[in-house]
């Protein structure tokens, strides 16, 4: 069994990841140790910052690196909180309402925005793949719904008429920003030989 290596702090990601792959097989994918350093995130776009993470944990360890990078892009603040997303405030409650506050005089067919998810793979300092998924949808006037993390419950998806936090791991993963990145890694894997 080879070993996938999530570089990432955030467990919710881990979840999402690990449902995600669960069908390949051949790989067991773990969370990076904790003893890895944390490394600044200093790109100004989701990939750099994926980057930027899978290059740094794989220069730690031997195996294959997967490292996320995502947030949510808000048409009516010009793309914010973007790769900011984490740093907007200090916990999903605050960043949810400062959002909603933010967006308080914004229409609602003016509130529309979309999931962007960064994944890159590296492997003893080297990228090996880049890839990108995206989910567009609407920021609701109110939190609604308690499963996944983040913006989740004041995400509306249009397909499902439901939040993002309404959504099963599985309705998720199928139409997310990371579910859609993850179904371009496996093809990655499929077409390499890798699976
Ligand atoms: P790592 O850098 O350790 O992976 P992180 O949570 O800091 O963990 P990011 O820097 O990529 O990850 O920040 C992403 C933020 O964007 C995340 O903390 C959420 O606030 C938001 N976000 C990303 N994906 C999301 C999702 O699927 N649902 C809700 N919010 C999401």
């Amino acid at each position: 069994m080879r070993k996938l290596i999530l570089a990432t702090t955030n467990p919710n990601k881990v979840y999402e990841v690990q449902s995600a792959l669960a069908g390949l097989h051949e790989w067991q994918v773990v969370t990076q140790p904790a003893t890895i350093p944390s490394i600044e995130e200093t790109g100004t776009t989701f990939v750099d910052n994926a980057i930027l993470k899978a290059v740094h944990t794989s220069r730690i360890v031997d195996d294959l690196v997967l490292a996320d990078d995502s947030g949510l892009c808000v048409d009516a603040l010009d793309g914010r909180p973007g790769v900011y997303s984490n740093r907007y405030a200090a916990t999903d409650a605050e960043r949810i309402q400062r959002l909603l506050t933010e967006l308080r005089p914004i229409d609602e067919e003016r509130r529309t925005a979309a999931f962007v998810c960064a994944l890159a793979l590296a492997q003893r300092g080297s990228v090996i793949w880049t890839g990108e998924g995206r989910v567009d949808g609407r920021i609701h006037q109110a939190p609604k719904g308690t499963h996944g993390f983040g913006y989740d419950p004041i995400f509306f998806v249009p397909e499902f008429q439901r939040t993002m936090a309404e959504l099963t791991i599985g309705e998720k993963n199928r139409i997310s920003h990371r579910g859609r990145a993850l179904q371009e890694l496996v093809r990655h894997f499929a077409g390499s030989g890798r699976l």
